[in-house]
């Protein structure tokens, strides 16, 4: 006997998930339009995934396994739908990837199937999350996500320490998946892995983040860049660093690769996330580069400051200050989908096309560094301006 409460929730949610997402015309900065409301947050999970509707064994209709957030989306485009492999984390820290899927990929996403699993092959590995989904060339859609396990090297008393890892699962179909193993390097710890979506030289290429530690990168850090033989044994034996942190930027402190780099006639545009402390603690932006179509390594373009950087609402939640994104698609329209996270909290999107893409990346003027340089530059452009005023 199913719990009345139920289709009372189920009603509420379903206006919920109806519901029309619209441009906010309150912001406008030429370079891509966000939207009223968040496209995938906890309440958008069903309600069969939190409740035991059985009104005998849960009289009460109390939420069993809670959801705190939905956040860090992977995202493709397949078939003419948009699909997010959403970090979806329980009450209990856990991140799990579920699978919401949309017709228009601004709005009406619903959780499909169940979360998503494969075989166990590590048993160390505690949580997961933060997969970034990629078509590649061979055919394949991989997987690429962190895998987190408690430091073995950690004293008895420190029960926080971890090592991040970079795990690989593929699939054809969204449904099946094969865990290959985790990705090796010459750095004691990865996160923001992504793999390049062709061959690079007849080989596997992929985007890593070298680092000493789990939070801090220490002397590692970067956007790096290696390549692979063998995808079922995915060993990188070099990784050559090809965005550095640096002094005084939006990526100081720490900065990686977001989704797969979307390729354009004039380069491979990287969006990325930088970095930097504060007073209030680490503030995470979005910023973007692009590299040379034939040399992955090059980078060809470089627009200063920051590409998104968390608004209004966007700036609470349970990592405040933070907006991330491991997910961006491309349609046959040249229409760019890029999805991102608030502060470790809901889902959004923001959308643009491949041409103002290009024209940000390629004619944003770059940061000169130096505050005095900053304000000449800021000067030529009033100047220009007033000149065309004034004719
Ligand atoms: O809390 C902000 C982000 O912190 C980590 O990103 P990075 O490895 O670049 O520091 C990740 O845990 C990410 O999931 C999280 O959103």
């Amino acid at each position: 006997m199913i719990h009345n409460k139920y289709y009372e929730l189920l009603e509420k949610q379903e206006q919920l998930l109806t519901r029309k997402n619209k441009k906010d015309d309150q912001f406008y900065n030429g370079i891509y339009d966000r939207y009223q409301y968040p496209v995938v947050t906890r309440h958008h999970v069903p309600l069969h995934w939190r409740f035991d509707l059985n009104k005998e064994t849960n009289p009460h209709f109390m939420e069993r396994l809670g959801v705190n957030s939905a956040f860090n989306p992977g995202a493709i485009y397949l078939n003419g739908k948009y699909y997010l492999v959403v970090r979806t984390e329980g009450l209990d820290r856990k991140s799990i990837f579920t699978i919401a899927e949309s017709d228009n990929g601004i709005d009406h996403f619903r959780f499909i199937d169940t979360p998503l699993t494969w075989e166990d092959i590590d048993e160390k590995e505690t949580n997961i999350y933060d997969m970034r989904l990629v078509k590649h060339e061979d055919g394949y859609i991989y997987g690429i996500y962190c895998s987190e396990s408690k430091d073995p090297d950690a004293p008895a008393s420190d029960t926080s320490s971890a090592v991040a890892q970079a795990a690989l699962v593929r699939t054809k179909d969204l449904k099946t998946w094969d865990r290959l193993p985790n990705i090796t390097t010459p750095s004691p710890q990865q996160r923001n892995v992504v793999l390049h979506p062709e061959f690079v030289d007849g080989k596997y290429a992929f985007y890593t983040r070298p680092q000493d530690g789990f939070i801090s990168t220490g002397t590692g850090g970067g956007i790096a860049f290696g390549v692979c033989e063998d995808i079922t044994s995915p060993v990188i034996d070099e990784e050559t660093v090809l965005h550095e942190r640096k002094y005084h930027t939006v990526f100081e402190a720490k900065n990686g690769q977001g989704p797969a780099p979307i390729k354009t006639n004039k380069g491979w545009i990287h969006i990325a996330h930088g970095v930097r402390n504060t007073a209030d603690g680490l503030r995470y932006v979005l910023y973007t580069i692009a590299t040379d179509l034939d040399d992955p390594t090059k980078v060809i373009a470089t627009p200063g400051g920051h590409f998104m950087a968390p608004y209004d609402d966007e700036r609470v939640g349970d990592v405040s200050n933070v907006i991330f994104c491991n997910g961006a698609v491309v349609n046959e329209n040249e229409d760019v989908f890029i999805y991102y996270a608030s502060s470790d909290t809901r889902c959004h999107v923001a959308t643009t096309t491949i041409d103002k893409l290009v024209d940000y990346t390629f004619n944003t003027p770059e940061d000169p560094f130096r505050s005095l340089e900053n304000a000449k530059q800021r000067q030529q452009l009033i100047e220009q301006n007033e000149a065309l005023l004034n004719k």
